[in-house]
């Protein structure tokens, strides 16, 4: 297994449509065990292909704390939507960045899970939240765009000036006081 970089935001390639999986292979395994070790280590409690910069529809989540119990989802849609609920986001892709964001508060969904077989559930609670963030990820959405202008171009400058200090910081991964002498 091995780690993958999580794009950020304002990474235009977090912009890409996910593509259906239609080989359920080892190179799906693959990523599948990458994905979950990377939302594991992060931490995250989910985690879409999209923001490994490998643009297919599969999507991890592991709301347990034992990390436990993952849940795998692949070429996700969702049936029929209930209710409204508003609870505070945040992204992996958004570092150290939450907000409130609105909702489905019920979701049925169908699914494939990693060897193809297809399933149907409904989901409510943290677990239907999720699932529309991450789903939002595969169409290209982050949980920003559901803010202002103003908040979301506040939030783009921060996360700029934090990756510049975390650069400063750590020269050796090639930041740095770099001097012309
Ligand atoms: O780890 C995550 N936590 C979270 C909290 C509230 C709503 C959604 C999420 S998903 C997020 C991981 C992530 O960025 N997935 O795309
Ligand atoms: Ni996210």
């Amino acid at each position: 297994m091995a780690l993958r970089t999580i794009l950020e935001f304002p990474d235009p390639r977090l912009r890409t449509r996910a593509r259906p999986v239609r080989q359920f292979d080892a190179e799906l395994g693959v990523l599948i065990d990458d994905m979950l070790e990377t939302m594991y280590q992060a931490p995250g409690i989910g985690l879409a292909a999209s923001q490994v910069d490998v643009h297919l529809r599969v999507i991890v989540i592991d709301l347990s704390d034992g990390h436990d119990q993952p849940f795998v989802v692949i070429n996700p849609e969702i049936l029929t939507r209930e209710g409204d609920a508003k609870g505070e986001e945040g992204c992996l892709s958004v570092p150290n960045i939450f907000d409130e964001v609105r909702r489905a508060a019920k979701i049925r969904l169908r699914w494939q899970d990693r060897n193809g077989e297809t399933h149907e559930a409904d989901f409510e609670g943290m677990m239907a939240v999720c699932v529309q963030h991450e789903m939002d990820h595969l169409e290209g959405k982050l949980f920003v765009d559901y803010l202002s202008d103003l908040k979301r171009e506040r939030i783009r400058k921060k996360l700029d000036k934090d990756r510049k200090e975390r650069a400063a910081r750590a020269p050796a991964s090639g930041g740095g006081a770099r001097r012309a002498y």
